[in-house]
């Protein structure tokens, strides 16, 4: 075997340490070592960072020691397991998540605090992992915490990106993005497995040889090979032994590099040539739900797939030798949207070409290990690469993806004869000017289940953007519901509220969500309203406090906290936000406000750096937050407030101190969301259209504990045949009066013109958002949330109801779903 460490290894004790001590005198022992040892600082080090990170060592290590504790309890078993290929894992922060899942939380405190150091601080110094760009990569984070707490033996596949997502700075009032070098201080949480590196090659051609058996085999040559370094993250379960791997791949020079590149008269030039290998993980692309055509992007997407299948396959064969008779039995790969969906090809690549099966048998194996989910039904995300770029870059994959496509048509043309139609609707080649790969098709047809995030969006996956294929396979398509992990976004950002829940229904929440169900009965209990409420106020202190430093405006707590965070889309519809905050103004303006309720508007996110309209609807925030905050006729009642560079942790301090969540995408657009998962289980109420997992979160909660508004999935499609924005504002007086104060450059006396493109997409009658044709809607039910709101004890009623039916929105269920009707994995419990 190749992993051995010498040729006598000896099994004797170089691994065999006594455990670490769980209780703080271990930890201030570890920690001072760390400290002064191996980071080598004193007392007159005033940097918080290396207290940071001598206290993370010390965590680090209770962490691998349940970590190896977990490999070897699933060698043993020799279980099944599953892999989540993703292109983004949006972390955030690990340190508080570590403590707390390792149960060290109280032991960590009074350590810091008998060593003078304040845990807050620490936790705070940590940069994000934000190697995600919204919902979608924070969902494959979440997911891999749960899969630990059950106790599932899956790993996380990703791309170790020396960049993460964007900072965004705003400067005078406009989104500007800085680099974010999240790995500038060292990353105390990986650690890196170069024992496992894979090669991964690009272009070249492909040849056909004979063997001595006169078997055809297609052999990929004159390739530029690149390494894929794996860099390994425990990823702990919630106190109870297990920690399981997210495996993240850098891409480097392979070693051989220089010799083959240089000679003598250009070595300095080889060796910078190294670059190319290394950019392909140098940066995350930014883009939220959109196509991007670009080769280095390819590149990425093939990396991931190729290093993670053949360290899988690798494993395999170290353990079975080349019998796959039971590998589709024993593996199963998630793909997360399309972006690794490249993996269906190199599967069969390998299995046909390094492991000598034939393509039928390949075949059977792809199909029966792969999963697909859909994360968008925006037609700009969906991922066509051109048949010349895939050619250039990986030319036997694209001679596997044609063989696997004609295969398909032939499956086809027997359930279908003649239809050509629907041969070229559902072909895996798109036709026209020039050829692409339609990845979401070979996404399909090499996988067994294709599932969407929310029930309304997969019944529209079925009906609408896979019809075809859902007629063909219906058994193949199925709905998971999304969810959140409860450890971090209950219990470990909101840890106030969390205590109040378990000190009155005990602690069982925090593993079987549904279990807060038990809230309800306190729901009209005043000593329980009382309590719930004083937590509430402190979280949106703490929300102020923080916001105060970045701002300098002054908040009023007692003012309704009205939040939208997200990633800024015309489909999200901040722009509707913004229309009823101007609305508001307007009615102060006018006099109009009998039975006020104090309001502060909060809005955060990040554009796409292209995105146009995404960064000019920023400007219009900053602009209205301008103006509305600096005129003395508004006082208390409205305050709009634009949340710089959103990302998780910022999250983590936003939605405990939220009260009512904006959910207001365009019906049939979102989904699922997640965000509005986050805001339930912490109390908040939602404002929010029929959409996504809006549907079912208002299910949960009921009708009356929701503030529902806008059109319909259905009517929406029907409204869009004769849709007519100008005259719907021409008879809404109120509406009139908003869309004036914007074309009179009210908020941008001294920037002409710069708002003409939205109000211009607002008044088209071709606008897909329709975000005049909610108005209306969206404004009455937001005087609902204001009277509402003003009765404090039906509000906080509302509330604990909403905390309380937020028990289906764990990722514990959606990963037990998933397990049980995709991957079908036994728990393997951790050893002792
Ligand atoms: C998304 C959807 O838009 C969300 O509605 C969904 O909740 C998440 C997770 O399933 O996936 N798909 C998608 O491309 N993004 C999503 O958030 N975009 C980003 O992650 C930026």
């Amino acid at each position: 075997p190749k992993r051995q460490l010498t040729k006598s290894h000896p099994k004797a004790d170089i691994t065999n340490l006594p455990a670490l001590g769980m209780d703080k005198e271990g930890l201030k022992e570890d920690f001072k070592r760390y400290y002064g040892h191996r980071l080598g600082r004193d007392e007159h080090s005033s940097s918080l960072h290396y207290a940071y990170e001598g206290f993370s060592l010390a965590i680090s290590d209770r962490l691998i020691e349940r970590w190896k504790k977990t490999y070897n309890a699933y060698k043993e078993t020799d279980c099944k397991r599953a892999y989540y290929l993703s292109m983004e894992f949006l972390m955030g922060r690990t340190l508080s998540n570590a403590m707390l899942n390792l149960g060290l939380n109280d032991a960590a405190k009074t350590a810091m605090y008998d060593l003078g150091l304040d845990l807050e601080e620490l936790v705070d110094n940590e940069p994000d992992a934000g190697l995600g760009n919204g919902g979608l990569g924070r969902l494959a984070a979440c997911f891999i915490d749960s899969c630990a707490t059950l106790q599932l033996p899956v790993t996380g596949y990703g791309l170790r990106y020396e960049y993460g997502m964007f900072t965004q700075l705003i400067v005078s009032g406009e989104q500007v993005e800085k680099p974010d070098h999240w790995l500038r201080n060292g990353n105390v949480w990986e650690i890196e497995r170069l024992e496992y590196k894979q090669r991964i090659k690009f272009g070249g051609r492909t040849e056909v040889h004979v063997d001595e058996y006169g078997k055809k085999r297609v052999v990929w040559v004159d390739t530029h090979d690149v390494l894929a370094i794996p860099f390994d993250t425990p990823i702990p379960g919630f106190q109870n032994g297990t920690v399981n791997t997210l495996r993240l791949w850098k891409a480097a020079a392979t070693e051989e590099f220089n010799l083959d590149e240089f000679n003598a008269g250009d070595y300095a030039e080889s060796v910078a040539a190294k670059n190319t290998a290394e950019n392909i993980t140098m940066v995350l692309y930014p883009n939220d739900a959109n196509e991007n055509g670009k080769a280095l992007r390819l590149k990425q997407q093939y990396l991931l797939a190729s290093a993670s299948l053949q360290d899988v396959l690798e494993k395999w064969v170290g353990n079975h030798g080349k019998d796959f008779s039971q590998f589709a039995a024993k593996n199963c790969f998630q793909l997360n949207d399309t972006h690794p969906s490249i993996a269906v090809a190199e599967l069969m690549r390998l299995l046909i070409d390094e492991h000598d099966l034939e393509w039928h048998e390949a075949w059977l194996i792809t199909r029966e290990t792969m999963a697909y989910t859909n994360h968008t039904l925006l037609p700009e995300a969906l991922e066509r690469w051109s048949v010349s770029l895939f050619r250039h870059l990986l030319p036997r994959l694209l001679e596997i993806i044609f063989d696997i496509n004609a295969h398909f048509l032939a499956e086809v043309s027997a359930r279908w004869p003649g239809d050509i139609d629907r041969l070229a609707r559902m072909s895996l080649i798109e036709e026209g000017h020039e050829q692409h790969v339609r990845m979401a098709y070979l996404a399909i047809v090499g996988s067994f289940s294709v599932n969407g995030v929310a029930e309304l969006h997969s019944k529209l996956l079925q009906q609408g953007l896979f019809r075809d294929f859902y007629e063909l396979w219906p058994e193949k398509f199925n709905n998971k519901t999304n969810g959140v992990t409860p450890r971090r976004w209950l219990a470990s950002c909101n840890p106030e509220l969390a205590a109040l829940i378990s000190e009155t229904i005990g602690d069982g929440w925090l593993t079987d969500l549904t279990q807060l169900k038990k809230l309800e009965k306190f729901a009209d209990d005043k000593k329980f309203q009382k309590r719930w409420q004083q937590v509430r106020h402190n979280a949106k202190k703490r929300l102020v406090d923080l916001k105060k430093i970045e701002h300098d405006i002054d908040i009023n707590l007692d003012a309704l906290f009205d939040v939208q965070v997200k990633r800024i889309h015309e489909y999200k519809r901040q722009l509707l936000n913004v229309l009823h905050v101007i609305h508001l103004y307007d009615r102060i303006k006018r006099g109009d406000t009998a039975n006020w309720t104090n309001r502060c508007v909060l809005i955060g996110g990040k554009a796409a750096p292209g995105y146009f309209m995404a960064k000019r609807i920023i400007k219009l925030i900053n602009n209205v937050a301008d103006v509305i905050n600096n005129d003395p006729a508004v006082g208390d009642k409205l305050k709009l407030v634009f949340l710089p560079n959103y990302r998780v942790s910022a999250m983590e301090k936003i939605c405990p101190g939220a009260d009512l969540s904006e959910q207001i995408s365009t019906a049939g657009k979102e989904a699922s969301g997640t965000g509005n998962m986050k805001f339930m289980m912490n109390g908040a109420l939602t404002i929010g259209t029929l959409d996504g997992a809006n549907i079912e979160i208002r299910e949960e909660v009921g009708d009356e504990n929701f503030f529902l508004f806008g059109l319909t999935e259905q009517e929406v499609e029907e409204t869009r045949r004769h849709y007519d924005p100008v005259s719907i504002i021409e008879a809404d007086e109120d509406l009139k009066r908003v869309m004036n104060l914007l074309e009179m450059r009210y908020f941008n006396s001294f920037e002409p013109d710069i708002f003409d493109p939205i109000i211009a997409s607002l008044k088209s009658p071709h606008d897909p958002w329709m975000t005049i044709a909610d108005f209306r809607s969206f404004i009455d039910a937001q005087r609902r949330v204001e009277e509402a709101y003003r009765d404090q004890e039906r509000w906080t009623r509302m509330s604990i109801l909403n905390c309380a039916a937020s028990g289906k929105f764990s990722t514990d269920r959606t990963i037990s779903d998933y397990n049980n009707e995709i991957w079908k994995l036994t728990p393997v419990p951790a050893q002792k």
